[in-house]
């Protein structure tokens, strides 16, 4: 429902704008349907590693897929953040978190295994990786995060898109989870003390991890060699692939 000044303001505007406006609307949906679709790859291809596992292995490391698609909103904040144009092309190239895909893992060695599994996929292309868990940022925000390309098959062909896919701990998200609260809570200007005492809690959280870790091995052994052998971003934190 329209104000009485929204409605008065639409009556100024000539067909042609009125047109050009509707046009602007229907590809912002097309452009926004893109990563959406592109979100549902990268979930379907989680959830199948998921299902394969708990279906033919004795162990799961995936324990929860989320996504999100950024708001418009967040995007046009972002877009005026980075001083970039106002171009759908510009947008695609400097803002490639608009498609996001978490994934809680129980151990360290689970959240490297399934970027490994996942990145191996013959149809996904790397395009740049912070390995937030090698060098945690000083916060102490610990995450694995990878962008990835997916081609998305629309009647028109293939479309490569962005998504954005953060892989961690139980205890990272948990953290993540909590800091972020904080963050907005205080409108950004949290106090010196409870900053202090969120990295302090970042610290703890990776001990928990570590001395889960042992304690599982302790159990099950080391977990099985992955497709790779290694942990491809060990030492490469913030590269660009
Ligand atoms: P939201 O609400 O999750 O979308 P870039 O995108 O590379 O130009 P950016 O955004 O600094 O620059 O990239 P980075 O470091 O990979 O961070 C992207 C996302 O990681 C953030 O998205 C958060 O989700 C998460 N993140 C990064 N640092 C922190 C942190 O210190 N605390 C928490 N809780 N989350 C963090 P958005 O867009 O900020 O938010």
């Amino acid at each position: 429902m329209l104000t009485a000044r929204a409605q008065r303001t639409l009556e100024t505007i000539d067909g042609q704008t009125l047109d050009e406006m509707r046009a602007l609307r229907d590809e912002t949906e097309r452009f926004m349907l893109r990563y959406k679709f592109g979100m549902d790859e990268v979930i379907t291809k989680l959830s199948i590693l998921r299902e394969e596992f708990s279906q033919t292995h004795d162990y799961n490391p995936i324990e929860h897929i989320s996504s999100r698609l950024k708001s418009l909103d967040s995007v046009i904040e972002k877009m005026q953040r980075k001083g970039v144009d106002p171009s759908f092309e510009t947008i695609r190239e400097t803002i490639t978190d608009i498609a996001g895909v978490r994934v809680t893992c129980s151990f360290v060695s689970d959240a490297y295994r399934i970027f490994e599994l996942l990145t191996a996929q013959r149809d996904i292309r790397v395009l740049r990786v912070k390995d937030y868990i090698k060098e945690p940022k000083e916060n102490g925000y610990q995450s694995l995060h990878v962008i990835v390309e997916v081609p998305v098959f629309l009647s028109t062909g293939a479309h490569p898109v962005a998504v954005e896919v953060q892989i961690r701990t139980i205890a990272m998200d948990f953290w993540a989870s909590l800091e972020h609260k904080i963050y907005y809570k205080y409108d950004r200007q949290v106090p010196q003390e409870l900053l202090d005492g969120l990295t302090d809690a970042a610290h703890t959280a990776a001990e928990l991890d570590a001395r889960m870790e042992r304690l599982h091995r302790e159990v099950h052994g080391a977990p099985p060699a992955t497709v790779l052998g290694v942990h491809p971003v060990a030492g490469q934190a913030g590269i660009d692939v």
